[in-house]
């Protein structure tokens, strides 16, 4: 992908990067470097060898004999090799990671003791894993699925890790169920098929009869779960944790990253062609974003319920199922998180990172959220299968404070532990646990009343207000995008009890809802609306609210098509302006050797080498596309059918276009829009998103890029 252009940002984002932190001289201290050539290629156990390519054999110039099991170095190398792998995770198996470090604005003392919420003066280290759920590792970036969002902030206090998705809500209230979730989100058992993908009878069946799944899959039929990027996405710790203070007194907590990009997505066609084209395609961008200087920032936000109002919602603030409107429990923005270091290796660092619920510091604190509890025995348990006991071991894991107890040996243990006791009370007493003023995690002394049963509150029995909440305050085109989205989903459903059941469930929240996707999809149209529905809308539930004051398109990928006889005033002009704005532009024509502008003579040795050719690199690949005139090249590309489905694909995918002199009436051909004129003297946005004029109007074209890419994702 067009390393030209980001080698040139590189050094950039070199001057640009922080100083080591704790956490990174901890990691360096153990990194190698393949590429130091004082370095000879040895045997594991650090002998040197001559010959790495052919096994040690009975052989002479004309015969090549048998070979000999005496060969260690042969057989280190594949017995080595035939080890490689370990468990890929059970769900979240996909996924890309950075390092970073977050920070405070401002202190949360007035509800937690943690000082990685209290201490402004702080940077706190982090390494975030995002990932998709149901797809294996080796699985396309961009399905529809809900995304991991999960980060481990390397404290003075010892590791929290908050693993969170970038829905706020989950499919389950109790963590007994999540066996059953995942198996049906999953490839089906008998043939594994499909992958990454939850357009299947049993996932649908699962929705069906477990109602409280109900808010959890309008978000992941709405845009949310095709995010344009890892940068564009919000982050959730989803379940309800505590908090507390010097004083002794609780908090339940929820916890929220809000990115400054604003909160953008694919349309389901491109996510679609995505998937193909660029299964990498999200993990690329992040890496492409950090190595160019570029670093994603999230704000950090909190919403807080003291204790003693815990019962005063509607809803069971306990219940993973259910999001605090933030018109009830506003969120508080009190630091910063950002990336801004790729990982050294994909292996040590990005699949061997292990994270835990139950990893929390003094200050931070488990909540009765019974999703929550399970989960806390889940991860420690996945990750002694995955990684084995002494896991925290691992660079990525260890905490930079000092760790010290009498846990010990083990499979691969590392550290060494001087000492003759390894028990506690011992004669010399030397390692005494911490008081609370040493920084000692206090366990909050609880009040637990209750019979031993299998039950929950009778709150957790409710089921559809917030799923009506969130489709109520949707804007049209994303309540359409929803629509459309059970459409593909329940299609790929051949049980007609599976995609019945499931549009008479829809009319639990919308009656037109239901309707208009058993139109799609076919079966029994539902009649009635199954429920009153309480008709409230909430805030930043819809995208469209999370616009950034300021647009930008820092990051932005803009494909300036050209063919020889090309404007080069035109092209020029809005590459300078776009590379000045922070976008990544690439030059596309029909071919990857020189192309010549209007006037400029073959044999003059110049030309522009494109990034790619049209073929190469589809307008899936790009926010944005320009056309740059030139009455010849015009007359090549209308006879280019990739040439005139490049953009007309980018006009059908909402993408900002710009087009100047002979290039607009090309472009509004491509588009092939009966009724609808641009005017070729525009100098604002055209209301098709699509910036037209006869010479370059880059500012205009820039400004399009920003609204149109922001505003129009959703139409
Ligand atoms: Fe989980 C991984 C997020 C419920 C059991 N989960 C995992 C990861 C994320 C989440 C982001 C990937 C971590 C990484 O990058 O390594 N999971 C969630 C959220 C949940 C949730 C936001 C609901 C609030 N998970 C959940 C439940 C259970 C699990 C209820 C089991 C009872 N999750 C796991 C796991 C994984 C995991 C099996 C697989 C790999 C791993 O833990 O390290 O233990």
């Amino acid at each position: 992908m067009a390393s030209s252009i980001l080698a040139s940002v590189t050094d950039k984002a070199k001057d640009m990067m922080p100083e080591q932190s704790k956490k990174m001289a901890d990691v360096s201290a153990v990194t190698k470097d393949y590429n130091d050539k004082s370095n000879r290629i040895t045997s594991d156990y650090g002998v040197k060898q001559m010959n790495t390519d052919e096994w040690l054999k009975v052989s002479n110039e004309d015969r090549s004999g048998p070979m000999l099991l005496e060969d260690h170095h042969g057989r280190e190398k594949i017995h080595r090799f035939d080890h490689e792998r370990i468990p890929e995770r059970v769900v979240h198996a996909r996924g890309s990671a950075a390092f970073g470090k977050f920070t405070l604005f401002e202190s949360a003392g007035d509800v937690s003791s943690a000082g990685v919420l209290t201490d402004t003066s702080r940077e706190t280290p982090v390494f975030l894993r995002f990932s998709t759920v149901l797809g294996s590792r080796g699985s396309a970036d961009t399905v529809r699925d809900v995304r991991g969002f999960a980060v481990k902030f390397y404290t003075e206090e010892g590791n929290w890790d908050l693993v969170g998705n970038n829905i706020p809500v989950f499919f389950i209230q109790d963590a007994i169920k999540f066996p059953d979730v995942i198996h049906a989100g999953k490839p089906e058992p008998n043939n594994e098929v499909p992958q990454a993908q939850t357009a299947h009878n049993n996932f649908w069946d699962f929705q069906y009869l477990h109602p409280e799944a109900t808010h959890m899959f309008m978000w992941t039929q709405s845009d949310r779960s095709i995010p344009r990027s890892y940068r564009m996405m919000q982050g959730f710790g989803v379940n309800t944790f505590t908090l507390t203070n010097d004083k002794g007194e609780r908090s339940f907590v929820k916890f929220i990253f809000t990115p400054e990009l604003g909160v953008h997505s694919f349309v389901w066609d491109e996510a679609l062609k995505i998937a193909g084209q660029d299964p990498d395609f999200h993990r690329k961008d992040l890496w492409e974003a950090i190595e160019s200087g570029a670093f994603p920032k999230w704000k950090f936000g909190i919403q807080v319920i003291p204790e003693s109002k815990e019962d005063e919602f509607e809803f069971d603030i306990l219940d993973a199922t259910k999001l605090w409107p933030e018109e009830l429990v506003p969120i508080r923005y009190i630091g910063e998180l950002e990336l801004n270091r790729n990982p050294d290796e994909f292996f040590t660092q990005t699949e061997q990172v292990a994270f835990c619920t139950s990893h929390v510091v003094p200050g931070i604190g488990f909540s009765d959220d019974p999703l929550l509890q399970g989960r806390n025995f889940s991860y420690l348990d996945t990750q002694l299968s995955r990684l084995g006991v002494n896991f925290q071991e691992l660079p990525i894991n260890k905490p930079v404070c000092p760790v010290m107890n009498n846990n010990r040996d083990g499979a691969m243990r590392h550290t060494i532990t001087k000492g003759s006791v390894n028990y506690w009370p011992n004669r010399f007493s030397a390692v005494p646990p911490a008081t609370q003023a040493e920084g000692g995690y206090v366990d909050y002394p609880q009040k637990v009343v209750g019979m031993k049963a299998r039950l929950s509150s009778k709150k957790f029995k409710e089921h559809f207000n917030q799923a009506e909440l969130f489709y109520n305050s949707m804007s049209e085109p994303e309540k359409h995008h929803i629509i459309s989205a059970l459409g593909f989903e329940l299609d790929h459903c051949d049980d007609p009890i599976v995609y019945e059941r499931m549009t008479e469930r829809l009319s639990d929240i919308d009656l037109g809802l239901a309707q208009s996707v058993a139109e799609l999809v076919g079966g029994k149209m539902p009649q009635e609306q199954r429920r009153t529905q309480h008709g409230q809308k909430a805030k930043n539930l819809s995208q469209l609210d999370f616009m950034p004051a300021t647009p930008t398109i820092v990051t932005r990928r803009v494909a300036l098509i050209i063919a020889d006889g090309y404007d080069a005033t035109a092209y020029n002009g809005v590459k300078t302006a776009l590379k000045a704005a922070g976008a990544l532009p690439f030059t596309i024509a029909p071919r990857r050797s020189a192309i010549y502008a209007a006037g400029e003579s073959k044999d003059s040795g110049k030309g522009v080498v494109p990034d790619h050719h049209l073929e190469g690199m589809r307008s899936t690949m790009f926010d944005s596309v320009f056309v740059a005139g030139g009455s010849q090249a015009m007359e090549t590309l209308r006879k280019n059918g990739r040439a005139l489905h490049w953009v007309r694909e980018a006009f059908g995918h909402l993408k900002a276009i710009g087009a100047t002199g002979e290039a607009v009436s090309f472009v509004k051909d491509a588009c092939q829009l009966p009724g609808v004129s641009f005017s070729e003297n525009a100098t604002v946005v055209d209301s098709y998103g699509v910036v037209t004029a006869n010479q370059a109007q880059t500012v205009s074209f820039q400004e399009a890029v920003k609204m149109v890419k922001g505003a129009t994702d959703f139409l």
